[in-house]
């Protein structure tokens, strides 16, 4: 197993998906399960500055679009809605491809306010991927109205990225979201995820596996994941890292075959 990878960076893995190269404009992803208002955000936050398309040589509809906050323009990317991000469907794959490569400078998981617990599922697997991430807490007038209760400093605390309550549809909460939007992806916050601990065994694992994986790709890539995702046998990350870094780098033809 080998995967030579002489990365240029983040900026070059972002032209493949179309979008800004780093520098004044600032890459948000939008993640979320189907169903949580998703695209409410999406539309609240971009209003008119926003147009669709496919992503690139796929069939999948993707919405791009722009806000601008404290002088600064926020590029956001609403991703396919996704229960995960385990490449089982070709939304996933996108959701997940655009994560791992693109390196967006935040990431926002739109949660489900009043079905917390399936939704934190996908908060969770972002979370291996990439530190900036923000979990918005959405249809908190549904769970007022249905009597529950969320403490979101708790929440917060527990998951060690920021958490924001929203009611996309009447607007309540999206100023705040795009504050913690700019904190965190101007690097104001520094969100640490508290990770899913597995058995002892497949740590032990992950910790053999870690370091030769850094070895190959670098850390451009969270290499706990890439080591867990291995393990796991996912034969399709090691393709579409294959594929990205081959058009990121189309001279280089020794990129060995990792699996
Ligand atoms: N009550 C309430 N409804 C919402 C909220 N956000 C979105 N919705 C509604 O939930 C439904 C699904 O929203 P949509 O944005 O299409 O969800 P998506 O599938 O995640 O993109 C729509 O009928 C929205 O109007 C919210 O905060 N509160
Ligand atoms: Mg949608």
């Amino acid at each position: 197993m080998g995967l030579t990878y002489q990365s240029t960076g983040r900026s070059t893995t972002r032209e493949i998906f179309n979008v800004p190269n780093a520098g004044s404009e600032l890459v948000i992803a939008l993640a979320g399960n189907p169903n949580t208002g998703k695209s409410t955000v999406f539309n609240a936050l971009t209003g008119l500055r926003q147009h669709t398309g496919n992503w690139p040589g796929k069939t999948v509809l993707r919405a791009e679009g722009s806000f601008i906050h404290g002088g600064r323009r926020y590029t956001l990317i609403d991703l396919p809605g996704t229960y995960s991000l385990h490449a089982n469907s070709v939304e996933e794959e996108v959701a997940r491809d655009f994560l791992c490569f693109a390196n967006p400078d935040a990431t926002v998981v739109v949660a489900d306010g009043t079905c917390l617990e399936r939704n934190l599922n996908l908060a969770l697997q972002v979370m291996e991927i990439t530190d900036n991430v923000i979990v918005c807490v959405n249809l908190i007038d549904e769970a007022r109205r249905k009597k529950m209760h969320i403490n979101i400093q708790k929440l917060s605390k527990a998951l060690g990225v920021p958490v924001v309550p929203t009611a996309a549809r009447s607007g309540e909460g999206l100023s705040e979201l795009m504050d913690t939007i700019s904190d965190v992806a101007l690097g104001r916050v520094m969100p640490k995820p508290v990770l899913v601990r597995y058995s002892d065994e497949m740590e032990k694992a992950i910790a053999q596996m870690e370091p030769k994986v850094r070895e190959i790709i670098g850390t451009h890539i969270n290499t706990r994941w890439v080591a867990l995702r291995l393990i796991d046998g996912d034969t399709k990350l090691v393709q579409a890292m294959e594929r990205y870094y081959k058009e990121q780098n189309p001279k280089q033809a020794d990129l060995e075959v990792l699996a």
